[in-house]
């Protein structure tokens, strides 16, 4: 018996990594009836049945941490949420929904700010004083600088790890700069793609040479927030929390309350307007659903 992890799935078959080698392996029965379906990111004892064609059988799936939705993964410890300075412009409250959604799924975050080739530095302090409140790691890139993309090597080191981002912000060629035995799309290409051909893509874990594991479909393709309790929306702005001593009730949820420590920083200067205008976006996209 050896242990591996799953690093694809495609019709019935589950391709294992085990050391760098990989297995085509078939799932035992017994897991369908105790409704457990492998996935993509487990760790599995499986059963060699063929050396020399690398085949092999499931024989039992590892307990879970942790199991994202979108992309369906399983174990994935962390988000990195990358945006372009410019080439798309940042759109903030995107990025802010973003780190809302990676913490709604208890994921460690880093934010890194990518094409930073294409500006000033006035614009990269800009952004680094909105997001260094935040407590994540914000990390500044470019494709054309190779000590840069070796803070983002640093951070997958060892994790399991979903990029998240808007299409064209540079995320594939980040992590073809990062392993360069990879070749995933990049640019216009993919626009070309989804005109004619439909083009199922299967989730796939890809083992990096630098330890670590990374998935290959950008995280959160679903971006509502709607499941989300207004309490838990709160806690993910990780900045409000050294001032709600100055809010007068326990339960105050930073909006129309008398006395909010949260709104008087924001009115300071001590909590930059976007996020606390993307707080108040988010919090009114939760309360529209509970109406219903
Ligand atoms: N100037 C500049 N362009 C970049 C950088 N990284 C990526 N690009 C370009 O941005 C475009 C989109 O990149 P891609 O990796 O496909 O973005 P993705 O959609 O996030 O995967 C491509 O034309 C890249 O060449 C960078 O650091 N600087
Ligand atoms: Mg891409
Ligand atoms: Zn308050």
């Amino acid at each position: 018996m050896r242990e591996g992890r799953i690093i694809k799935g495609i019709g019935g078959f589950y391709y294992i990594d085990y050391d760098g080698i990989t297995y085509e392996c078939k799932a035992r029965g017994i897991f369908r009836k105790n409704k457990m379906t492998p996935m993509v990111g487990d760790y599995v004892v499986f059963s060699v049945t063929d050396e020399e064609k690398l085949l092999g059988m499931i024989e039992e799936i590892k307990e879970r941490e942790t199991e994202l939705i979108r992309p369906p993964v399983a174990n994935v410890d962390q988000a990195i949420v990358v945006f372009a300075i410019t080439q798309p412009d940042p759109n903030l409250a995107l990025l802010d929904r973003f780190i809302v959604l990676a913490e709604s799924q208890r994921l460690e975050i880093a934010i890194c700010i990518n094409k930073i080739d294409l500006a000033d530095e006035e614009e990269q302090a800009k952004l680094k004083k909105i997001y260094e409140a935040t407590g994540y790691p914000v990390i500044f890139t470019t494709k054309e600088n190779k000590a840069s993309i070796d803070e983002i090597k640093k951070l997958l080191a060892g994790k399991t790890t979903v990029f998240a981002g808007p299409s064209g912000v540079g995320k594939s060629t980040l992590l073809n700069r990062i392993q360069s035995n990879l070749v995933l799309q990049t640019g216009e290409i993919s626009a070309k793609n989804a005109r004619g051909k439909h083009t199922t893509r299967h989730v796939e874990l890809i083992p990096l040479q630098s330890s670590g594991w990374v998935v290959d479909t950008p995280g959160f393709s679903s971006l509502t927030v709607d499941f989300m309790e207004v309490e838990e929306l709160s806690d993910t702005f990780r900045e409000f929390d050294e001032y709600r001593e100055g809010c007068q009730y326990l339960s105050c949820i930073h909006e129309n309350e008398p006395r909010c420590g949260v709104k008087t920083a924001v009115e300071e200067g001590d909590i930059p307007q976007s996020r606390y205008t993307s707080y108040l976006q988010l919090l009114e996209e939760i309360r529209k659903n509970r109406r219903y």
